[in-house]
């Protein structure tokens, strides 16, 4: 039996046009977890789902709070965005408790106003309300026969979730490996309401590359494009490699970042000229990659295995390459030898959803494939509707790649090192969309302009407004 709550007021929503997300998203994604659990033979009646989401940190030693965002499978299952709680659901009945920490008085003066389990219970449509300092007595009340916990390893990173603990769970019985597995698949497939966060996410930052294509001019700073609007988060630079590149006339732009939305992301990256015309070299690479993007999004369905996928994008740039001159000989004879993963050395593409590398690539049974190129797939998963992944080819000239390439007799027969040549400073090119597999097919969720002519177009229109403008002013 599932307790049924008026969700119409539960909404997430950030004013204006933002999109109004319903608390119903994460009933749902509760009952069908429960569904699964219920499901399994080695879950017994009355056991008991218990979550510990993230935790306030400071910086280092000080008292400087670190910007927090909730912990992903907390906010699949609760949609809770306050740090320190604690969730749990009745695997039984699906009746969910909300654990909250009861702050200090001091917070009212500093953070601000302390709200009471009522207001949360409201916001969240959410059955129970109570404190974290009760968790143990509110539990042993339910008597319940076994907690589940979350413990598992993130197949991307290779790091353990955070298992939940609090004063007294010795007290319980507790199993951490049923749940794990259970949970990750409920997360690789996207309900309704999941796909409308992420077509907005994915529209917001769709718009957001539009607005950086717009105002990208050589001469600026790699750092000036940093700031954006659309509330979007920018994830490129870093300490090592700071963004502080003078940006010239025969560069091409590469901009690989994606906004979050109520935690649901999105990733999409865009390669164009900073001149706003492409030269022929870089018409040649541009047009390899869009091929090998549109022959993937072409071919993506229901069974299809994503390995393969990788495979036809490789062959792809191989055929192309060849039509360039960079290589030289038989393609079948190319693919022996891996000489795909010379000139795109990562994976071409990843789930998405509350991580931008989203969970469940590497379930039991599925293997991760040992060779070059396609062992960094981040999924080697045959391809089911409700999946939400990038198509991000790429073709890169690095030099010590190449080099290795060009040392190994059975690579370098294939490459023509004077054309190569003229490619050694090009840098690289790739075309990121994020997909929703459908029952046919798959709905591309990206929407920026992608052809050489579509680029050059919209540059030229950008300009154009640009100069407008400023004649207009002056
Ligand atoms: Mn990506």
């Amino acid at each position: 039996m599932l307790i049924l709550l008026p969700l119409s007021r539960a909404t997430f929503w950030l004013g204006n046009e933002t999109l109004r997300v319903s608390a119903a998203l994460f009933a749902l994604n509760r009952t069908r977890l429960c569904d699964r659990l219920r499901a399994n033979k080695d879950v017994p009646k009355n056991a008991i789902v218990i979550l510990q989401g993230g935790e306030q940190t400071n910086r280092y030693c000080t008292d400087t709070g670190i910007i927090f965002r909730q912990e992903s499978y907390f906010h699949w299952t609760f949609g809770v965005t306050e740090a320190d709680c604690y969730g749990a659901i009745e695997v039984d009945t699906g009746n969910t408790i909300l654990f909250i920490p009861r702050l200090p008085e001091s917070y009212a003066v500093w953070m601000g106003k302390i709200h009471p389990p009522e207001y949360f219970k409201e916001k969240y449509a959410i059955n129970e309300v109570r404190y974290t300092d009760e968790i143990a007595s509110v539990l042993a009340s339910k008597k319940p026969s076994v907690l589940l916990t979350l413990r598992g390893t993130n197949t991307d990173s290779g790091s353990v979730t955070r298992e939940a603990s609090f004063d007294k769970i010795s007290q319980f019985m507790v199993n951490n490996t049923i749940l794990h597995p259970e949970i990750t698949e409920c997360r690789v497939i996207k309900t309704d309401m999941e796909l409308e966060v992420l077509r907005y996410t994915n529209k917001i930052s769709s718009e957001a590359h539009k607005e950086v294509m717009k105002a990208v001019k050589p001469g600026m700073k790699e750092y000036e494009l940093e700031s954006g609007d659309n509330s979007s988060v920018l994830h490129y630079g870093h300490a090592g490699a700071p963004n502080d590149k003078t940006i010239e006339d025969r560069d091409l732009c590469l901009f690989d970042m994606g906004g979050e939305y109520y935690c649901y992301g999105s990733d999409i990256t865009c390669t164009f000229p900073a001149s706003g015309k492409f030269t022929p070299d870089q018409k040649a690479v541009y047009e390899a990659v869009y091929k090998s993007s549109r022959a993937v999004l072409g071919s993506i369905k229901p069974g299809v295995a994503w390995p393969d996928m990788h495979r036809l994008a490789d062959r792809v740039h191989l055929e192309e390459l060849t039509k360039i001159g960079i290589l030289q000989g038989n393609v079948d004879d190319m693919v022996k030898v891996h000489l795909g993963a010379i000139f795109m050395p990562h994976g071409l593409g990843h789930f998405l959803g509350i991580d931008v590398h989203d969970v469940g690539g590497y379930p039991e049974g599925v293997e991760r494939i040992d060779l070059p190129g396609l062992r960094s797939l981040r999924t080697a998963r045959t391809l089911l509707e409700g999946m939400v992944l990038t198509v991000e080819p790429g073709i890169y000239f690095i030099d010590h790649v190449l080099d290795q390439a060009l040392a190994n007799p059975a690579q370098a027969c294939f490459i023509n090192n004077e054309v190569l040549a003229r490619f050694r400073d090009f840098g690289g090119v790739r075309i990121e969309d994020d997909i929703a597999v459908t029952a046919s097919g798959m709905e591309l969720l990206t929407c920026v302009p992608r052809t050489v002519e579509e680029i050059e177009a919209f540059l030229s229109e950008a300009q154009g407004s640009t100069k407008s403008f400023a004649s207009a002013s002056s």
